[in-house]
């Protein structure tokens, strides 16, 4: 879709409590991008939201480049940011760094599959899609408990963001699940990555589940 009024910015289209916007968010601030890409928050699933008019998904994270051209999916508007600015880049190099990533991206869909199902009406939840996803999300935890024991994420990478937006999401937006529960080290870890700016600035709000 092209942009008729594109002459500006790059524009970053967020909603306040969507964990994958934040990982481009918060990788926005750590490449101190944040005077390159103006940021825009819009609505979702409203024939008015502000992104439509971009992104036909509907979606974000969706970055509208002054060319005209959108691009979506976190992942890839990571590497956009990559190839611009000074400061090193989000994706990790090694196909370990990669692997990684994807582990936590896979949790974040999980949650956000389970999450989906505790908005709707009690009557229309399905226990069986809520019980594979909590599941799920216990598996990759563990295993990430275990690279964190490790040393892993100690680097801010593509991998670090998206553990810290999955488990703020946890915190702030799906505190049902009790993510802390025999895993010291993430613990420990998602305290001092909350005290980073880029974690700060971009805290979603609570929303009760
Ligand atoms: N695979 C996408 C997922 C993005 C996504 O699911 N975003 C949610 C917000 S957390 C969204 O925009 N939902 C609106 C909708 O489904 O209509 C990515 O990696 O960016």
């Amino acid at each position: 879709m092209t942009d008729s009024s594109s002459a500006g910015k790059p524009r970053l289209f967020y909603s306040e409590g969507s964990p994958y916007a934040r990982i481009c968010r918060m990788a926005l601030r750590e490449r101190g991008l944040g005077q390159t890409v103006d940021e825009a928050v819009t609505t979702l699933r409203d024939p008015a939201a502000a992104v439509l008019p971009y992104n036909p998904v509907g979606r974000v994270p969706a970055l509208a480049l002054p060319d005209g051209t959108t691009l979506t999916e976190t992942t890839l508007i990571l590497g956009w940011l990559d190839g611009h600015g000074g400061r090193p880049g989000m994706m990790p190099a090694s196909a370990s760094g990669q692997a990684t990533y994807g582990r936590v991206l896979g949790l974040l869909d999980g949650v956000a599959v389970w999450n989906r199902e505790l908005r709707r009406p009690v009557s229309e939840r399905s226990p069986s899609v809520i019980a594979l996803e909590l599941a799920r999300a216990n598996r990759v935890a563990d295993v990430l408990e275990s690279q964190a024991a490790q040393g892993a994420f100690s680097t801010v990478d593509a991998g670090f963001l998206a553990l810290a937006a999955v488990l703020g999401y946890a915190e702030r937006r799906h505190t049902v699940w009790k993510w802390r529960e025999g895993r010291p080290c993430l613990d420990q870890w998602f305290a001092q990555a909350s005290r980073r700016a880029a974690f700060c600035e971009t805290l979603p709000p609570p929303s009760g589940i």
